[in-house]
């Protein structure tokens, strides 16, 4: 199916089709230009197809019992156990993420789906007492029926089974629209649940475009709720659309996520954040460090050392292991840093990095130095997410500053502190404005068993990943059993 130079197909109804008539786009490594796949650019046609499969498919998982579907979702974590490193590789070569994180990756959708597997035995409800006598009170969760998962291509093959994962053990059936960049992640991990025996039509893929393919999935009356994870003007359009329906749309949207690193702050082990907070996966993932937020009386200091440190920081072939960091994802994506790094230019001071890198093996790709400018807080780089290797440092007074710094941007996914007072560092996680607050870690790298999410326009209330995946893809039912055999009438008789 995946041959050389082939085209892969869409997976519908468990077979993969190239249908008539379709186009072709290709996925590029963003390292030395080489094609990694050819995949069908789906159509209107093509997910009215998907959809009528899912829906087919929706009885028979539905009534397939909760811990059964486990089972086979820790198949499924158990494919990609084995398959890790050939998988990890293949988000390097597509996505362009140092290869320790290219397994990272791989390594996060194998938590998820493990923890996923163990919620077979739980999908909890509540029980509770009824106000009258010999009645009984409960909830039970029910599948919403047939969802779409749209994803980016920062976490190829995480953020998928995040969604994924969660829906499928619900009950769901599930359509699934990866990011054209990195379309053979998306297909690895479809195969994974193919080979752990998710029946055919409960999963299904359809590459292709935003505009064509998320457009119509979106608009489907049958699609009853949308998980979608990327920039927040597409998210924005995907909420409108799903609410003319009054579909239930979960967004996972963008960050300006804070660093702040207090005066009292173990110095090093801020370094080593903030090296890998702003600068792991290029600073592409929506919990990246853009903000250093950092306290007057260890600016000098600090900004010393990471600039000492930026000096033998290594950006180059991602598959080498010893490279820190690789190029960004596409050309598209560099074209916006770059934009963003001449805009800093004018408005700030460019401390470090500031140049797309060229010369011998640079030439093929699209590398750019990590970067480092020192700005006042109002800036567009300071205030703006873009999504690249570029830093931007405020200077702060005081606490009270640093958190007034943080709070003032328009979005609220990550944020971290380092400080050793812990009072202090309590009061930070009252006071920051975000899903998640680190003390004394960088502000990427969450575990997926806490919910993830964010405040403001990062999303839209809704938190995915942990418990909360439940909640995304269930609906929830109230059952009152009353077995007095007799009218018993809420509200209106006396008690
Ligand atoms: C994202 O960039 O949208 O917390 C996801 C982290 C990763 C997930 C990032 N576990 O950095």
């Amino acid at each position: 199916m995946t041959k050389e130079g082939a085209v892969t197909g869409l997976f519908i109804g468990g077979k993969w089709i190239v249908p008539e008539g379709t186009g072709h786009y290709s996925t590029r490594n963003p390292s030395n230009g080489e094609t990694v796949g050819t995949f069908v650019a789906g159509r209107r046609e093509d997910v009215d197809a998907a959809i009528s499969a899912a829906v087919k498919a929706s009885r028979l998982w539905r009534e397939t019992p909760a811990p059964k579907r486990g089972e086979i979702l820790l198949n499924a974590a158990m494919n990609l156990t084995r398959r890790k490193e050939e998988v990890g590789r293949i988000v390097t070569r597509e996505m362009g993420k140092v290869i320790a994180e290219g397994r990272g990756d791989v390594q996060e959708s194998i938590d998820f789906i493990e923890y996923m597997a163990g919620e077979g035995r739980r999908l909890a409800g509540e029980t509770v007492p009824s106000e009258l006598a010999r009645k009984f009170c409960l909830t039970v969760r029910q599948p919403k029926g047939v969802v779409a998962c749209i994803t980016p291509w920062n976490f190829p093959t995480a953020i998928p089974n995040w969604k994924i994962a969660a829906a499928l053990i619900c009950g769901n059936s599930v359509v699934f629209k990866p990011a054209s960049t990195t379309s053979q992640c998306a297909v690895e991990v479809v195969k994974t649940y193919e080979e752990a025996g998710v029946p055919a039509g409960v999963l299904n893929l359809v590459t292709g475009s935003g505009g064509v393919v998320g457009n119509a999935l979106v608009e489907d009356p049958r699609i009853r709720a949308v998980s979608f994870t990327g920039g927040v003007e597409t998210g924005r359009d995907v909420y409108v659309r799903g609410a003319r329906q009054l579909k239930m749309v979960h967004l996972e949207l963008g960050g300006k996520n804070p660093q702040i690193v207090m005066d009292d702050a173990d110095l090093k082990l801020a370094l080593d954040g903030i090296l890998f907070g702003a600068f792991g996966t290029s600073g592409q993932r929506c919990t990246a460090t853009s903000r250093l937020l950092l306290h007057a009386k260890v600016y000098d200091e600090f900004l010393g050392m990471l600039e000492h440190r930026l000096e033998s920081f290594k950006v180059g072939d991602p598959l080498d292991p010893s490279v820190d960091m690789g190029p960004v994802a596409s050309e598209d994506q560099e074209r916006k840093v770059l934009e963003y790094i001449e805009i800093g230019k004018k408005e700030a001071h460019r401390r470090v990095g500031g140049t797309k890198l060229t010369g011998g093996a640079f030439d093929k790709g699209y590398f750019i130095a990590p970067t480092v400018f020192e700005t006042a807080h109002g800036t567009r780089i300071s205030k703006e997410e873009i999504f690249g290797p570029l830093l931007s440092v405020v200077k702060v007074a005081d606490y009270t500053e640093a958190v007034r710094v943080a709070n003032d941007v328009d979005y609220g996914l990550s944020s971290s502190i380092y400080t050793r007072d812990v009072n202090r560092a309590f009061r930070a996680i009252d006071d920051l404005e975000a899903g998640i607050t680190y003390v004394n870690a960088p502000t990427i790298g969450a575990e997926v068993h806490l919910p993830f999410g964010g405040v403001k326009n990062t999303g839209n209330g809704g938190r995915e990943a942990g418990s909360a995946a439940i909640e995304e893809f269930t609906e929830v039912k109230s059952v009152f059993i009353d077995f007095s055999e007799h009218l018993q009438r809420a509200q209106i008789d006396p008690r």
